[in-house]
């Protein structure tokens, strides 16, 4: 009786355990699973998310006249500062979050939904280059939104020439996120995204990478693996004595 019972309590743990395995909400090598507004690409194994018109020369002042040429999709960015079409109606905004640190212009964004427990940590890694460093009080800036709320990654003052490289004058380089804790369970929303401010020349790019939410077993399922728990330590004393 009791070496039928240890197996099944066993069994019991390894499925609890089999419910709640760490997941990658992307792996960031393709835009699969993200939704996606204005000029973002999934690049050399991550996702770049640019200011950069497809159409129109926005880089002139740096003396490149190649229109496009940091576009990484063929889609333009959309319009910022609220309203039909915009790229805060694009993220499902009424308000107008991108004129916190100046008026801006366009801009993208990548977006994705998912399912967390309370206690899901969010991480990922980003990096800004950019090519708008002629004014600070004109910066454009890089951005995560976290379930509405959103928050400045860096402008491009934050970009150091010594992190250049054949696009872009410089780069603040790859930054890992301190992990951010979802504090209840549910659908949560992430989004992604870069905005000019004060012209919409100059182009800035946004890259993220090993975007991860670290999973918690539910509330349920870890009642169920104490229960497994229990069951084994109470058959292992039943066995000794
Ligand atoms: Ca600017
Ligand atoms: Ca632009
Ligand atoms: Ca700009």
């Amino acid at each position: 009786m009791q070496t039928k019972m240890i197996p099944a309590a066993l069994s019991a743990l390894a499925l609890a355990l089999a419910a709640s395995p760490a997941f990658a909400v992307a792996d960031g090598s393709s835009l699969a699973g993200w939704s996606t507004a204005g000029d973002v690409a999934a690049v050399d194994g991550h996702l770049v998310v640019t200011n950069a018109s497809h159409t129109y020369a926005d880089d002139t002042d740096a003396g490149l006249a190649d229109a496009g040429a940091r576009n990484v999709s063929g889609n333009d960015p959309l319009p910022t500062g609220g309203g039909p079409g915009s790229l805060e109606d694009a993220l499902g905004r009424v308000d107008t979050p991108f004129e916190a640190f100046g008026t801006s212009w366009e801009g993208s964004a990548v977006s994705q939904s998912f399912a967390a427990a309370a206690g899901s940590q969010l991480t990922f890694s980003w990096d800004l280059r950019t090519l708008d460093q002629r004014d600070p009080t004109q910066a454009d800036w890089a951005f995560v939104i976290i379930d509405g709320q959103v928050i400045k990654l860096a402008d491009a003052f934050a970009a150091s020439t010594a992190n250049a490289d054949a696009d872009y004058a410089a780069a603040t380089g790859w930054t890992s996120y301190a992990p951010y804790t979802f504090t209840s369970g549910g659908t949560h929303v992430i989004s992604f995204g870069v905005v000019d401010v004060g012209d919409f020349n100059d182009t800035s790019a946004l890259s993220i990478g090993d975007v991860r939410v670290s999973s918690v077993p539910e509330t349920s399922t870890l009642a169920l693996m104490l229960a497994g728990l229990g069951l084994v330590a109470v058959q292992a004393r039943r066995r000794k004595g």
